[in-house]
């Protein structure tokens, strides 16, 4: 279950989303907004096949929510799914919303670092987030660059991963994950 929060947790309906659909082994982008911190959002680090390619592109999920509501907060668990090692959790990310589905404000932005896995991080928006109704999450980034400094390996995403020798080496070179996005808030009244 999810932490108690003095706001309402606002249930999300996926849209679109990018990269590979890996619905059909539990991990699809569904499982992103599912609630559940035992599921998740598997996708890919670089290309939709999951090539060790060194360059990451980024990934994201588009929600929309049943009404208008005034955003407190967003609650993020980084952590990687599907059997994929820690290194595939989200790192780099943003989160932009819109009371359209056209027109972006992005509100909030960072790096998720191993510390942050297994529970919902509390993601206060830098500006005012009224009469939201579209909220989209993007992965930037994942925590090949953490795991290997912890491993005492300097390098970069592009050096990690795009070295032939070492390609592949850690999960994240292949697979980029999300456990879950949460949104709190109320709803908008109209005066
Ligand atoms: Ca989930």
């Amino acid at each position: 279950m999810l932490p108690l929060h003095p706001k309402a947790h606002i249930p999300c309906h996926l849209g679109r989303h990018s990269g590979p659909d890996y619905s059909a082994y539990g991990c699809g982008p569904e499982q992103a907004v599912d609630g559940s911190l035992g599921t998740g959002w598997g996708s890919t680090a670089g290309d939709d096949q999951g090539d060790p390619t060194g360059t990451f592109v980024a990934k994201h999920i588009t929600v929309e929510l049943p009404k208008a509501v005034d955003v407190s907060s967003f609650g993020v668990d980084p952590a990687s799914a599907c059997g994929d090692a820690g290194s595939a959790s989200t790192g780099d990310y943003s989160i932009e919303v819109s009371a359209d589905g056209n027109a972006w404000t992005t509100v909030a932005e960072g790096h998720f670092s191993p510390a942050d896995r297994g529970q919902l991080n509390t993601v206060t928006p830098t500006v005012p987030t009224p009469a939201v109704k579209y909220v989209r999450f993007t992965i930037k980034g994942n925590q090949v660059e953490d795991v290997a400094k912890a491993n005492g390996e300097d390098g970069t995403f592009e050096s990690i991963c795009g070295d032939s020798s070492s390609a592949g080496g850690y999960d994240g070179c292949q697979f980029a994950d999300l456990t879950e996005m949460t949104v709190f808030g109320t709803a908008t009244t109209t005066p």
